[in-house]
This record gives structure tokens, sequence and C-alpha cells, in this order.
């Protein structure tokens, strides 16, 4: 590998002097060498969702552009993250550190921005890195030559963007999130300079609750009846407390009026004491005329008929259900179609060949898994994230990961592609052994994950864990700060491969006594190597 901190106008081949020393007359053959990084993320996309993962659902709604770079590309099946949330995702992404390393535990708050983001170091090797969307983390954008930036979690309709142009401020800008986000990445690759390499972050809101489809999109779907996953009736038997008192059923916690926009039930008992009705109002008066007419003759219908149809029990739930999907699905269509975009600039521009694109999401999302919506639990459907390469220099079309790979991994890719030598102090591990389809033999035989944001919205309990291949132990703790919640200090184990739906926690039962006490000494192992200091 070079350190390319190494390379000066003395040591360099003739071949790179010009670039090195200055000149941008030359395209050079070392800089053709060091890839470029599209790296798309959106916010909540669940692996279920993807039609290149193969679940029913997606099957009913698939996504051709993500499809199109995973068959080009590689498909990682065990990718997972290390805290199921956003800011602490990103912190993931950005340093390589897990989260009580890089101190971003919870939502609103940690980030320790003394840790060195991998942007400032593909920086400072000469390329141009800019970051667009969803930034969310409480310190400025480090190592970026160019950022524009939504406030906060952003909005879907008009959002607001701030740049190192805007003086501080977040400017107000017509049109959808996702179009916009990537119409300012794509002016980014314009304007770049074609003689550097860049690194561009591509950060959606969509799909993040609470799931506003844009214009051309508010009909989609709507005659489509979507199955409901086997786990939607689960009752939590087997479980320790906190999947009986989390706060994230479609049932229960999904709201009418802002989750499902039945605008109409705004000042009706018993929806008008709803959690978050003003948030739909926000959202809506925040829209053009035009947009506004458009979102009027798609919901008004429909939520007319809905209310005239007066559900109740399991057909309202469905009705729920449906309702979620669809708008979910609707956003979903969007990025799909701006992925496309991004792809077909990059092909129009000859840059697909030495360009790796990521398509990956900051968590899982439940799709009625369990009953819920959200995501921060270790359960599968939130620690999972969908994860697709495509470098056709050295991934071959086709190619399918099973090995267990993490956010904190990704940092170190993009360093050893760009032939940078990772810091010693970063956990994570670069993905390039995997990228023939084969896995190292002395490859991670196990994930550590941690949850830290409780009390919370959800209510959550704090847990941490670890998976192998085949089982999963998680260990729930803490004092009980929401409600009724009491301190809890509670185990389960999960067989992956005969109950993938982990419904059947084994912990404590007779026969699993062995895998019981392997799984907590990785687990124990983990906590002393990493010094977790709290559990
Ligand atoms: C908001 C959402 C929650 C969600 C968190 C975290 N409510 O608070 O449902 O869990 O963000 O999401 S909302 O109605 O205000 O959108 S994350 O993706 O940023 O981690
Ligand atoms: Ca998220």
């Amino acid at each position: 590998m070079i350190n390319t901190r190494s390379i000066n106008c003395i040591l360099i081949p003739a071949a790179l002097f010009n670039y090195a020393c200055g000149s941008k007359n030359t395209v050079n053959s070392e800089e053709q060498t060091r890839p470029n990084i599209v790296y798309i993320m959106t916010d909540d996309h669940s692996y279920q969702t993807i039609s290149a993962y193969g679940h029913p659902l997606s099957q009913l709604a698939p996504t051709p552009n993500i499809d199109r770079l995973a068959n080009g590309g590689i498909l990682f099946q065990r990718a997972y993250v290390e805290n199921s949330l956003s800011t602490p995702s990103r912190a993931c992404l950005m340093t390589g550190l897990y989260s009580h390393q890089n101190g971003q535990r919870q939502l609103g708050e940690g980030i320790d921005s003394t840790k060195t983001f991998f942007s400032e170091l593909l920086q400072q090797e000469g390329y141009q890195t800019a970051v667009v969307g969803k930034w969310h983390m409480q310190c400025e954008p480090k190592g970026f030559d160019y950022y524009k930036i939504l406030w906060d979690q952003g909005e879907y309709y008009n959002p607001e963007f701030r740049s190192k142009d805007t003086d501080g401020k977040y400017i107000k800008e017509e049109g959808y999130a996702s179009t916009l986000i990537t119409d300012h990445s794509l002016n980014f690759l314009e304007q770049r300079d074609k003689d550097k390499p860049f690194c561009l972050l591509i950060h959606h809101k969509a799909p993040h609750r609470n799931w506003m489809p844009e214009p051309q999109y508010l009909d989609l779907y709507e005659d489509v009846e979507f199955p409901k996953p086997e786990t939607f009736k689960d009752d939590y038997a087997t479980r320790c407390s906190p999947a009986h008192t989390q706060d994230m059923t479609i049932n229960k916690t999904m709201t009418m009026v802002y989750d499902l926009k039945v605008h109409e039930l705004i000042n009706t008992a018993p929806y008008n004491k709803e959690w978050n009705t003003e948030g739909l109002e926000v959202s809506l008066a925040r829209m053009t005329p035009e947009q506004r007419k458009n979102w009027n003759s798609a919901y008004q219908p429909k939520n007319k008929d809905f209310i005239d149809k007066n559900l109740k029990g399991d057909e309202l739930v469905n009705w729920k259900y449906q309702r979620y999907l669809k708008d979910y699905l609707r956003c979903i269509k969007s990025i799909d179609d701006q992925v496309g975009r991004v792809i077909d600039y990059l092909e129009k521009e000859g840059l697909m060949d030495n360009t790796i694109i990521v398509y990956t999401s900051d968590q899982g999302f439940y799709m009625g898994e369990h009953g819920w919506f959200d995501k921060r639990f270790m359960y599968e459907e939130s620690f999972r994230t969908p994860l697709v390469m495509h470098y056709p220099k050295k991934i071959k079309a086709g190619t399918k990961a099973d090995a267990l790979v993490q956010n904190i991994d990704y940092a170190p890719t993009f360093l050893s592609l760009a032939g940078i030598e990772k810091p010693v102090e970063m956990s994570g591990t670069t993905l390039e052994p995997l990228f023939e389809g084969n896995k190292p033999e002395n490859w991670r035989k196990s994930l550590y994950y941690h949850y830290y944001d409780y009390p919370a919205i959800h209510s959550v309990r704090r847990h941490d864990g670890v998976r192998t291949e085949r089982y999963k132990l998680i260990h729930f703790y803490g004092k009980g700060e929401m409600a009724n919640d009491k301190d809890i200090d509670c185990n389960e184990l999960y067989d992956l491969l005969n109950d993938p739906n982990e419904l059947n926690n084994l912990y404590g039962k007779a026969g699993y006594e062995q895998i019981t006490a392997e799984l907590q000494k990785e687990l124990d192992g983990y906590r002393k190597g990493l010094k977790v200091d709290e559990f």
C-alpha cells in the first residue's frame, strides 16, 4: 500500500511529475488509479425494500437502479450497524469508531469532534470532498471542500440547506428533498477540478418518518395490497421486557394525522390528542400552492373513502399498514430514480470504471415485523442495513458477500482504496479483501452492537450484544426511567438458523449452556477489549 503522504517532487517518477508539482494540465496515471468515491446513504431504508435482496415486499415495488449497482457489483448480505440510529451511525461512518469511542452514543448529543474523520485524511491527500444532504451530527462537517447540508432531520418539501456561502444561515429551496440533494451533488461533480479524485457523500433525508412522497408518486401503488410479515402479531412471549414496553407499534404508536396523513381528522377526537398533529400542519404549510393542490387531490379522496368506511380492529390496523407501506415505498421510488440519475451522470462522464459507488442506509427499519416501525433494537431488521458496492476495477458483477461487516468498516475501506494507511486507532477494517467474493480465513467471527438512546422517543431500552453467523446474544440493562419501566438486567439468545424471525428466546434453556457461555465470552471480550464503560 502506498502511503501517499510520502509522495513529493523529488521521489516521484517522471510520469507523475507534472501533477505532484502542481501542474493541472496532465492527467497522470497515479491519479487515474486512485478511485473516486460516491457514497449514497439513505435514512431508514430497509433491506426488505430493495429488490436485489429478493424480499417479497420489494418484488411489488422494485428498485431497478439500486439493483443496477448490486447486479454490477457486490451485494453484502450480512451488513450491520453498530448502533441503529441516525447520528451514531453517521459518526461510525465518519470515524470508523464504535459509538463509545467517537462519543455519539445517543441521537441528540455526543460527537467528539476531535476524532479524525476519514474525509480529513482524503482531503489532505488531494481528494476533493463533499457532503450533501442530512448531516445531523452536532458538529460542523469536517474535512469537506464543499457541503450543502439540511437543517437537522430536514424537510421533504422545500427544505432548508446551509453551505459555506450562506453565512451560517439555512436557506429554503423550492423542490423535493431527494431531487434537490441529487441536483446539488451533480452540481458539485460538474464544478469539480477534473484533475483530482473526488469523494462525494450523498445523504438523503428519505425515507425517514413521516414518509412524504413526491408529487408524481402520490398515487403510486394505490391498488397494491402489500403482504404483512409473519411476525406482525408477535406477542413477544419469550422475551425480556423491552420488546413489550417499546413504543413503536403500527397499531398503537403510529399516528393517524402526522404519520398516516389523514389531515381531515386533525380536530376530531381522539385524533386531536395524538402526538405531533401540528407536524403535518407545518409540513403542509411549507408547500407551494401547486404542491398543496397536488397533495390534496391525491390524499383527500383516499382519506374520505377511509373515513366513510369507519374501519375497526384488524381492518383498521391493516389499513394503517397499507398506508404506511405505500407512502414509504413511494419515497423509495424517488430515491431509486435519483440513484439512476447519479449512475447516468457517471456513465455519461466516463467515470463508472474508476468510481466506487456505495449504496447503504444509516440503519435498517421495521416494515411491520414484530408489529413495528422505527429501528433501534438489535433484532435483525433494524440492526441489518442494505449495502451494495459497485467498482468494476476490483469487483466482478454479481458478487455476493456473506461475511459479517459493519458501518465502522466504511472509513477504512475508503482509505485503503485511496492508498492511505488507516490510523491505528480506527476500529473498523477494510472490506477490500471481500471484493472477490471470498471470505478470508481470519475474517471476524462476530459483531458487537450497542444501543444507548434511552430515555427517548420510542422507549427502547439500552442494550448491547454479539451476533455470530448463527447466534445472537443480547443483554438489556439499565434503570427504568420512563412511564412504568423497571430497572432491567436481562438476556436473550437466538438461533438464527432455526429461528430467523427471532421469536424463541433460548437464554437459560437446557441444552444451550455451552453456546451461551461461548457467546458470553465473546461479548465480554468486546467489552474488555474495547473498554466499554456501561452494559
Ligand atoms: C425522529 C422521529 C423518530 C425517530 C427519530 C430518530 N420522529 O425523532 O420516529 O426514531 O427521529 O430517527 S419524527 O416524527 O420527528 O420524525 S433517526 O433516523 O434520525 O435516527
Ligand atoms: Ca435513520
